[in-house]
């Protein structure tokens, strides 16, 4: 009976059942890891991708997912992370769809010792130590990016001002205010251009064709440039100049921001002429920055992503290395 009971005891502690026995330690490392990510929503081509990035990665690196679509209400991503923290996840991730409002409650998952990583965007917090790293891109660069393609493209434009409307991203976003700052640091060099009108299309091919309508309808003839914050606004503005009679891309210069697939199809097409690249592409990151994070290795405050800019000249060319 003895060496039966032994042989139960020893096969249990191999199997790692619980602290209990033999007051041996919990053997957790087998257990894995649950990450709560809140979403800001589904408003364009690039979020979908980020969204089976982050869903696939899980399931590779064997990450037990939660995973929150929040409608791009701040309010919905707030009770996400306030589930994630009464269901004692082992580590909260999110897209902040603004950048402000999120002391108290990222507060609560420092209290509750839940580690906070944040993708893709920003948050305005005091205190840096309510999260631990920032994965994503530097949306002020991209602005830059877009503002030096129009210098250049400049060179080859006749005399006279340079007229610039500008489709804005969801306000109060990071990559919203960050755009327009670096595209505006760039362009405020020459007097040429002047941005003469300015409304955001909150990211979505819908609002971007809407505004770029009522653009056209109040200055039509005098817009030279569209600058729009993402690829869907620009595909929507694309919709309405050619609805209003003109050719994109030629009678109005068009510059976008994300490098989706659509981006490329529109720019083989004649009617895109410049897109930023933004990689959605940060689930693999992600994982990993959450598996260092909850077996307490040091991580980097910010993590940026490295990207390019593809002009139309090489769309067709770059298109079959696309991923999303
Ligand atoms: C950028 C991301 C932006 C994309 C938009 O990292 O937050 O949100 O540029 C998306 O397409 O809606």
């Amino acid at each position: 009976m003895k060496t039966k009971r032994r042989a139960l005891l020893g096969a249990a502690i191999c199997m790692g059942l619980g602290s209990t026995i033999a007051g041996l330690p919990a053997f957790a490392a087998d257990k894995p890891l649950t990450l709560g990510f809140s979403q800001v929503g589904a408003e364009s081509e690039w979020r979908t991708a980020n969204t089976v990035s982050i869903k696939e990665s899980a399931k590779q690196a064997g990450v037990n997912l939660k995973f929150a679509d929040a409608q791009q209400k701040q309010e919905n991503q707030v009770k996400a992370i306030r589930s994630f923290i009464a269901q004692k996840v082992d580590v909260i991730a999110f897209s902040p769809v603004v950048e402000s409002g999120w002391e108290t409650v990222l507060r609560e998952a420092k209290a509750a010792k839940i580690p906070v990583i944040l993708t893709d965007r920003a948050v305005n917090v005091t205190d840096k130590s309510l999260y631990v790293t920032f994965i994503g891109s530097d949306f002020v660069e991209e602005g830059r990016r877009a503002g030096r393609w129009l210098q250049d493209k400049a060179k080859t434009l006749p005399a006279g001002d340079i007229n610039i409307v500008e489709l804005q991203g969801t306000v109060g976003s990071a990559p919203a205010i960050d755009r327009k700052a670096g595209f505006e640091e760039i362009i405020k060099t020459d007097p040429r251009f002047k941005i003469i009108r300015s409304q955001t299309g909150d990211f979505t091919r819908a609002k971007g064709k809407e505004v770029m309508e009522a653009f056209l309808k109040a200055d039509g003839k005098k817009i030279n440039v569209v600058y729009a914050h993402n690829d869907d606004m620009a595909i929507g503005a694309i919709q309405a100049i050619e609805e209003a009679g003109m050719k994109p891309g030629k009678d109005i210069l068009i510059i976008s921001i994300d490098g989706v697939k659509g981006a490329f199809e529109a720019m083989m097409a004649g009617k895109l002429n410049v897109t930023v690249e933004c990689s959605p592409l940060l689930g693999p990151q992600l994982m990993q920055i959450a598996k260092d994070v909850k077996a307490g290795k040091e991580v980097p405050k910010r993590i940026t992503t490295e990207e390019s800019v593809f002009p139309a000249e090489v769309a067709a060319k770059e298109f079959p290395n696309r991923k999303y």
